[in-house]
């Protein structure tokens, strides 16, 4: 196979470092330039325009600049090619620090104690040990395993909820819709690294919510969602906070991002806001993968980590 030329294609990230990067191995063409170029035969993206991807003849292989490929089906002509999707060390590793950062956090009850510094008050509240808390992760895929393993290191419980059977030492698993209800009315805190697919959007609802487990002393639930905005209504997790069905929220990802300025989530004083930072894709780590794959491919080997094209992840 010849070697082929690569289309750039991101949507608000920056393509410098991305470009400079590819272009040690490829010839690099920048969108908006490209379109219907027949000697480009990968494409690497991020929310690339609708009907980019159709135009190019000669297209072999498109890579997603991250784990989620959400932004890649989201255009209704997709060329039948591999999809490529990220599993990177180091983004695996961004994404469990956020987790366990996240879960800590909590379950030290940090919201507390800066309200009461910034009150002046000095006051302990009763310690838990970490063993008396269920962190439920939903999706115990890559990302979901690797935080997986450092919480029950931690010494918390771990339950997780996957599509199909994940077993995995030391976590309580639970599968597809049969197993939701109980994976959720077994979770203290509740941790969504799904993907977005047609059958996960808007899964983290007030019902949803309402099914996360109740126990005296722990003062409610808490959702920490690092997958996709779309999985989660926003006014129902508000709901949920005010009511007291939720005791507090983490939350990196939005229905709507960046966040609208109007959202209450901004101010509620028992969410945490962080602006889509989870797992950042970082070029230095990701590029040498992908320009490994285009070669290992060229010379007739096999793609990793190609997307389920009727999964949709
Ligand atoms: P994987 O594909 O490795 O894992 C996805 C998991 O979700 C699998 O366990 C899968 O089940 C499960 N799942 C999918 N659909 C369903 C369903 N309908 N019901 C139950 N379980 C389901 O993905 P990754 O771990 O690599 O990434 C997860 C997501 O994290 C990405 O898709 C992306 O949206 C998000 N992400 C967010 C970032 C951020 O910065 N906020 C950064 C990186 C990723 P099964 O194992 O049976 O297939
Ligand atoms: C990803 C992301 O999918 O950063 O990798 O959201």
């Amino acid at each position: 196979m010849e070697k082929g030329r690569v289309l750039l294609a991101l949507t608000g990230i920056h393509p410098g470092r991305w470009r400079e990067l590819l272009a040690a191995e490829r010839e690099v063409v920048l969108e908006p330039e490209g379109a219907s170029d027949p000697s480009i035969t990968y494409a690497v993206v991020w929310k690339q325009r609708p009907n980019l991807l159709s135009s190019l003849p000669n297209l072999r292989a498109v890579f997603s600049i991250g784990a989620g490929v959400d932004h890649i089906f989201a255009d209704p002509t997709l060329p039948d090619v591999p999809i490529v999707k990220v599993v990177a060390d180091n983004l695996t590793q961004y994404m469990t620090e956020y987790v366990v950062w996240r879960v800590l956090d909590h379950h030290r009850q940090g919201m507390l104690y800066r309200a009461q510094q910034q009150k002046k008050i000095w006051h302990e509240s009763p310690q838990r040990p970490a063993g008396d808390i269920s962190v439920g992760i939903m999706g115990l895929g890559t990302l979901g395993r690797a935080a997986a393993s450092v919480l029950l290191s931690l010494g918390f419980a771990v339950n997780g909820w996957s599509r199909s059977e994940r077993p995995m030492d030391g976590v309580s698993t639970y599968a597809g819709e049969a197993g939701l209800i109980p994976f959720l009315n077994a979770t203290d805190i509740l941790v969504v690294l799904l993907p977005l697919t047609p059958q996960t959007q808007g899964i983290i609802n007030y019902g949803v919510l309402k099914e996360l487990r109740k126990r005296n002393g722990l003062g409610g639930s808490v959702l920490i969602n690092a997958g996709r905005g779309k999985l989660q209504k926003d006014a129902d997790i508000l709901r949920a906070l005010e009511d007291g069905t939720l005791k507090e929220a983490s939350l990196d990802v939005f229905e709507v991002e960046p966040l609208p300025k109007t959202s209450r989530l901004w101010s509620h004083p028992k969410v945490f806001v962080t602006p889509h930072a989870a797992a950042t894709s970082d070029p230095v780590h990701l590029v040498p993968i992908m320009l490994r794959q285009m070669a290992a491919f060229e010379r007739g080997e096999k793609l990793e980590n190609v997307v389920d094209r009727n999964a949709g992840y």
